[in-house]
This record gives C-alpha cells, structure tokens and sequence, in this order.
C-alpha cells in the first residue's frame, strides 16, 4: 500500500502544499533537527526524481538574475518552481545573505514558486546533502522543477555534481584568467556552460573559447557542454539557456546515464551518511569510554600511532558485530 495513510501529518500537510509544512521541515534539515528523519523517510517513496538545475560560478556573474528569468519563463508556461539558495561561505555570520539578493519578479502569492534561502550551519553533513534532502521535500510537495544557486568563495562548487541533474556554469564575457582557474574544475561539472552579460562586448569570443575547449574533451557517446550566450537585461537567450537544460534531460534518460548517476549519488549519499554516523559515535567515544580513552592515550604518548590505532578500533569494531 502506498496511500496517504503511512504518512505522518507533516508528511501528509507538505504532500497536500501546505507551504508552511513545508518550511517547517526545511527549517529541520538546515538546523540538522532530528524531526525532519520521519517526515524525509515517508516522502522519499513519493519522490518522483524531477530536474534538479544547479547554477555556480563566480560571484556576480548573474546566478540569480538567470533564476529569476527562468522562473518568469516556467511560470509562463504554466510549470512549477522550487528554488533554493545556498550560502555555503557564511558559517560565521549565521545567516544566509546571498539567497536574500534572488529578487524574483513574481506575485508574492503565486503558489506555483516556493524560494527559499538556507543557511548551512548545523546541517548534518554538510551542505550538499542538506540540498539534496530539501530538493526531495519540494519533488514530493509537487515541483516540477528545482533550481539551486550556490557558490563556494568565488569558485565553482564542485559539490553542486551531487545535487543537479543538470549543472550550470555561469561565467561572463573577459573571464580571463578567472577561466584558466576555473577550468580544471568546471569542466568536470558544466553540462551547460551561459555566458551571461552577454549584452557586453566580448560574448562571441568568450563562446569560441569555450567551444575550443569543449571540443577537446568531447567523447563519443559523452554529452558535450552546450554553451549558451545569454543577457538578463535585455532580456536575451533565456529561452535557448532553457532549452539546453531539457536537450541535456533529454540525454539522461535516453543514454541511461539519469539511473546511472542517480545510483552513484545514492551510493555517495548512503556512505556520507554511515561515515557521519560513525564518525560522531566514535568522536565522542573516544573520550567517554575508557578503553578508547586510554588508545588515544597510548597515540598521544607516541606509543602507538594513530594508523595504528584506528586499524585497532576497526577490528574491535568487527568483533562487536
Ligand atoms: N550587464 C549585465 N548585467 C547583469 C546581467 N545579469 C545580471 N547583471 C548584474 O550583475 C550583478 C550581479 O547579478 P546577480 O544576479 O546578483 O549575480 P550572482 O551571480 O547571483 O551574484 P552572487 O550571488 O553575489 O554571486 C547585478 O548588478 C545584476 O544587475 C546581464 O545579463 N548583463
Ligand atoms: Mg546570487
């Protein structure tokens, strides 16, 4: 049976789109609150695995005014957004300040837009896995679509690979040696590459670059990075920025890779979760049980090293099972 009734009331409010519900459990998994564990667990057979869309780049280059034209467009046609803004940089000032500067030009009662912004402080396991948990609440409540704007201190954030379905890099004209930085990195996680502030001069050599580059990397059968010019001023290709998001969609699910790369982000999720776990059981034993204590003891005499000694705890670990 997969009827409403196995859901609790929270689970059930968020399924029927009551908004409140649903910040309330997302206000759970950002502050690493236990109460969100019953409500993530009944919705995950719910979850249909909609398109996640991850926008990163460098800071100012247009994530969010890119957002807020997609979601303009997908609300034109009638189609459902979930937005999230992570602020991974901001531990410290105990708040997110970037996902407030998403400005999105919509009538503050459209239900068909859920923003919110989140602040990563506290989460279990960091920040990517408290998105990817909060991108499924909005799969059960009923999006059809997730955008996530992230980024990590002026770099492209490579954690972004474990949450989207389809990664975003933003970049904009005369990069220059920004793009030579960046490169290593971005081209393991762009399936889209916008170049955006494209109303500027320089957009057409930024594309030729670009288009070099990708076809070095290009493999038979591997999707190419389609790169887009675009300008939210303008406004200009918004449209085509769209459209090579659904023509990357499209080739996860006829190539097989969307199952594939499901299967390894569950993979990674799965151990994420076991290696937080453990390692917080064991830290805090570490000190509390005795004979732990007096392990790491023998480590800070020198009489033992720490390879040692975890090899030491694996094996008791092993006994115990
Ligand atoms: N000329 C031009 N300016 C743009 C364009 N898109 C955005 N901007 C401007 O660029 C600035 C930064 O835009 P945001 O959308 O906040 O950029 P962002 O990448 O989200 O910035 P952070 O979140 O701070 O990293 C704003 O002043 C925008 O008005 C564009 O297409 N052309
Ligand atoms: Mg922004």
């Amino acid at each position: 049976m997969t009827g409403a009734g196995r859901l609790s009331t929270a689970a059930r409010a968020i399924v029927a789109g009551d908004r409140r519900a649903l910040a309330r459990a997302i206000t759970a998994i950002e502050n690493g609150d236990s109460a969100a564990e019953p409500v993530l667990r009944s919705l995950y057979p719910r979850t249909r695995g909609i398109p996640v869309v991850g926008f990163t780049g460098p800071l100012g280059v247009g994530k969010s005014s890119l957002i807020n034209a997609l979601v303009g467009l997908l609300r034109d046609r009638g189609r459902t957004v979930g937005i999230v803004a992570v602020d991974p940089s901001s531990p410290f000032s105990g708040g997110s300040v970037l996902g407030d500067r998403i400005r999105l030009d919509r009538p503050a009662d459209d239900t068909g837009i859920y923003f919110r912004s989140m602040a990563s402080r506290g989460a279990a396991g960091g920040v990517a896995a408290a998105t990817l948990e909060i991108a499924r609440l909005l799969d059960a409540a009923g999006f059809d679509f997730v955008l996530v704007e992230t980024v990590g201190s002026g770099q492209v954030d490579v954690a972004i690979r474990e949450i989207a379905s389809t990664s975003i890099v933003v970049l904009v004209p005369h990069l220059g040696d920004e793009v030579q930085t960046l490169k290593a990195g971005m081209f393991e996680i762009a399936d889209v590459f916008c170049v955006n502030k494209s109303d500027l001069p320089g957009a057409d050599l930024a594309r030729k670059d670009l288009a070099d580059l990708v076809s070095l990397g290009r493999a038979e059968g591997r999707w190419a990075p389609a790169i887009v010019l675009t300008s939210t001023v303008e406004p200009m290709g918004i449209d085509g920025l769209w459209r090579a998001v659904e023509a990357h969609e499209k080739f996860l699910d006829d190539s097989g890779e969307r199952r594939a790369g499901e299967r390894r982000r569950l993979a990674n999720e799965i151990v994420g979760l076991v290696r937080d776990r453990v390692g917080r059981d064991l830290t805090a034993r570490l000190e509390a049980d005795p004979k732990l204590r007096s392990l790491l003891d023998r480590v800070v005499a020198r009489s033992l090293d720490p390879r040692a000694a975890a090899e030491q705890l694996l094996i008791r670990g092993r006994r115990a099972r």
